[in-house]
């Protein structure tokens, strides 16, 4: 479906009942893409500087972090149907008050690659949601809905359930109307995302990677944040994005639950797939720390299987 044919009836919350998404499901959705708006409004008109404080792995929190993730709680909390929160800018998961007997646990990344907030690139914010009230002991493979919020030239809603994924894109009225709903990634890369070069130093194999996609012709396109660098593939319809380990980050620098599990969820909806430098697949890693991390390769499965095979050489 083309930009161009926005059909402001095709909103996200009508839209997705007729898809057959669920009540409570849906509430947790909206509240989401709703919460998403004053975040794009903060981001457009609030101050881009550091607070005083850091987040649980020590990195610094801009102001714009901690008021992404009161934002997006509060609006969960309201819900009435959300029973725990977790979020990369904070230590421990929070219990909310839930009444319904539906009950969701909800991940976010509130604002992935604030350290680009000030060069005014595009940046973005995750969501994982699972039944039930806990995170840990689950995989990627008990997630019920994922996706993200792009903060870029337009803001951009990008949702994936069991039934399907779709782009939803802001109108002039505030409303996200669906935009595509046909995100497919195609078996072969045509793009690649290589983060973490440094690690190249360390890493020959990688090096010989980032060759072996320079050689074939792949096109280089990487800005440094999680969301947009995926978002790109999926607009254009293939790629691959790499954050292999290295020294300073033995395990992989990105988190399961915040950043890894949503994509590989919703790269798979696509037709993708999404593994760690090993060749296990990231929706079957299970999840026994919050703030648990992995390498990634993510994107068109030619390329993923392929990046594992050098990588292991
Ligand atoms: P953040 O959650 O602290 O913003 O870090 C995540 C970001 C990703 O969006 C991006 O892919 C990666 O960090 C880039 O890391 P680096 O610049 O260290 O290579
Ligand atoms: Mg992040």
């Amino acid at each position: 479906m083309s930009k161009k044919m926005l059909d402001p009836f095709l909103r996200v919350d009508p839209f997705l009942r007729d898809v057959g998404v669920t009540d409570d499901l849906r509430r947790v959705i909206f509240a989401i893409a709703h919460a998403g708006k004053y975040v794009a409004h903060a981001i457009r008109n609030d101050n881009l500087g550091y607070s005083e404080s850091a987040n649980s792995s020590g990195e610094k929190q801009l102001t714009l972090d901690l008021m992404s993730d009161a934002i997006f709680c509060n609006h969960l909390q309201s819900t009435g149907v959300v029973a725990r929160f977790a979020s990369e800018e904070q230590k421990d998961s929070v219990p909310l008050h839930c009444t319904s007997e539906e009950k969701f646990a909800v991940a976010f990344d509130p604002l992935d690659g604030s350290s680009l907030v000030d060069t005014d690139f595009a940046i973005g914010s995750i969501f994982t949601i699972f039944r039930g009230s806990d995170f840990l002991g689950k995989t990627g493979k008990d997630i019920v809905a994922s996706g993200y919020i792009i903060y870029g030239p337009r803001t951009v809603f990008m949702v994936a359930t069991r039934h399907g994924l779709w782009e939803f894109t802001e109108n002039v009225i505030g409303e996200f109307v669906l935009s595509r709903d046909d995100l497919r990634l195609a078996p072969d890369a045509e793009y690649f995302a290589p983060g973490n070069l440094r690690a190249t130093i360390e890493r020959p194999e990688y090096e010989k990677l980032f060759l072996y996609w320079a050689r074939k012709g792949t096109t280089l396109r990487y800005s440094g944040g999680m969301v947009p660098d995926i978002h790109m593939m999926l607009a254009k319809g293939s790629g691959v994005f790499a954050y292999p380990s290295h020294s300073k980050y033995p395990e992989g620098k990105l988190r399961i639950l915040f950043e890894c599990a949503p994509f590989a969820f919703l790269i798979t909806a696509a037709g993708g797939i999404a593994m760690d430098e090993h060749g296990v697949n990231i929706l079957d890693k299970k999840i026994t720390a919050l703030h648990q991390r992995t390498s990634i390769i993510v994107g068109s499965r030619n390329d993923v299987e392929k990046a594992v095979e050098i990588l292991n050489q």
